[in-house]
């Protein structure tokens, strides 16, 4: 049916977006068949560390220390009284947890923190894992699957995922940020590497790559990379990349995932809330794709500097996809501003967002806020055609959303996506 007026199109397109399921493309969730890697309720929502950081901003009397000993109920009952009631919720990581317990139908007006955990206990995960999933209007979670962390791979000996809606990503990071480490955990699982990468070493990474594709079946694989990545480069990092991950991302076509821009522990006491970012080189991006065709990309960008000129390369090269809305700029100004961007630069040849999420409730938050702003700048990229002249179809409107929610990904991998009927 064609589309007559702006108001029309504007409540068409925020009905569509809200509607069409999602495919998210990077999270830190996993299946239930993984047991307590799976973090979700509140007192992990309170826990997150981007709300970590945010608390001790506003405590500067408490030591890291008498924090880290506190246990996880104590460290949720802190940041709930120093963010939530002792001062207003309104960072974009604080204003999710409102979103989410609002979603879930919790009485706001009473604050009362030990009411909502009352609920949690109370509910099973595969229960909850059906009702967020649905309330979120997700259809696909991709995990980030570490085959270097022991109590992981011991979730893999037993099956992995069974779910069909949690998929698998190898994530490697280790092999290109912590060489001196990863060699040992190489050769624990019998690979016969050595530290100085002689010999053998480049052959065996290649078949510990291919074993865990084999056993994982993901869809790419992944790495974080410091705001200094260089490509190409004479280290070690250099070699791996060039011996072993590229030639097996071509081999086994699956892509190579590059998160660049991490400043890792610029606040060690903080922990996993103590990482920062920096501009990263595009040339090493430029470099590494358009010299591999035959090797997909998916690239995420820290900084927000790096935004404008990292669409500008996806538009040069077609065998990299930007995706997401990486950590600190998930904020809704940054959101809006990038995702504006690259729709005017790419079209619809991008993924707007993923949610990065960590606890499984944070999914209702992240693609709520998410999509209301993924709305409103497609709003105003369709009432611009609408008035040059075009003539807009909600059926073409919906192919373009699925596309953004999840289907330019599929066709990028080249496989069906697993939920479509
Ligand atoms: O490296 C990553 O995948 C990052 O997303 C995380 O390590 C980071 O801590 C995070 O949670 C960001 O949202
Ligand atoms: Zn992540």
């Amino acid at each position: 049916m064609a589309i007559r007026t702006e108001e029309q199109l504007i409540a068409f397109v925020q009905e569509t977006v809200r509607l069409t399921p999602v495919t998210d493309i990077h999270t830190h969730l996993f299946a239930e068949s993984f047991g307590d890697l799976l973090l979700w309720g509140v007192d992990d929502l309170l826990t997150y560390h981007y709300l970590i950081a945010e608390m001790f901003r506003f405590r500067p009397d408490l030591s890291y220390d008498d924090f880290w000993r506190m246990s996880k109920t104590e460290r949720a009952d802190l940041i709930w009284q120093t963010l939530f009631i002792d001062h207003s919720p309104y960072s974009e990581a604080c204003r999710g947890v409102v979103t989410v317990l609002n979603r879930l139908g919790f009485d706001l007006s009473t604050r009362d923190l030990e009411s909502y955990r009352a609920y949690f206990r109370e509910v099973q995960a595969s229960d909850y894992i059906d009702r967020i999933l649905e309330l979120a209007g997700v259809k696909t979670v991709v995990m980030t699957n570490d085959p270097f962390d022991d109590y992981e791979r011991e979730r893999w000996s037993g099956g992995g995922s069974t779910d069909p809606r949690f998929l698998a990503a190898l994530r490697i990071d280790p092999l290109l940020n912590g060489w001196d480490s990863a060699y040992m955990k190489l050769q624990q699982q019998g690979y016969a590497v050595t530290q100085d990468f002689s010999g053998d070493t480049a052959a065996e990474v290649r078949r510990f790559l291919h074993d865990w594709i084999g056993r994982m079946n993901p869809l790419y694989m992944a790495v974080s990379l410091p705001n200094d990545f260089a490509y190409p480069e004479p280290s070690l990092r250099g070699r791996v990349i060039d011996e072993c991950i590229l030639p097996v991302a071509e081999e086994a076509g699956i892509p190579f995932a590059l998160m660049i821009g991490v400043k890792r522990k610029v606040n060690p006491s903080l922990k996993d809330a103590g990482d920062s970012l920096g501009y990263s080189d595009i040339g090493a991006v430029e470099r590494i794709v358009s010299g591999h065709p035959n090797v997909k990309f998916l690239v995420t960008m820290l900084s927000r500097e790096n935004q404008h000129e990292l669409a500008v390369t996806a538009r040069k090269n077609r065998n990299l996809l930007i995706f997401g809305c990486w950590w600190f700029l998930n904020n809704p100004s940054l959101i809006e501003e990038i995702t504006r961007m690259r729709l005017e630069l790419l079209g619809g040849s991008v993924i707007p967002q993923h949610s990065d999420c960590r606890v499984l409730d944070q999914l209702l938050y992240k693609w709520d806020h998410s999509r209301t702003i993924i709305a409103k700048v497609l709003g105003d990229k369709y009432t611009d055609l609408l008035r040059a002249g075009w003539r807009l179809e909600e059926d073409e409107i919906r192919r373009d959303v699925e596309g953004l929610l999840g289907g330019a990904f599929w066709t990028f991998l080249g496989k069906p996506d697993p939920s479509a009927k």
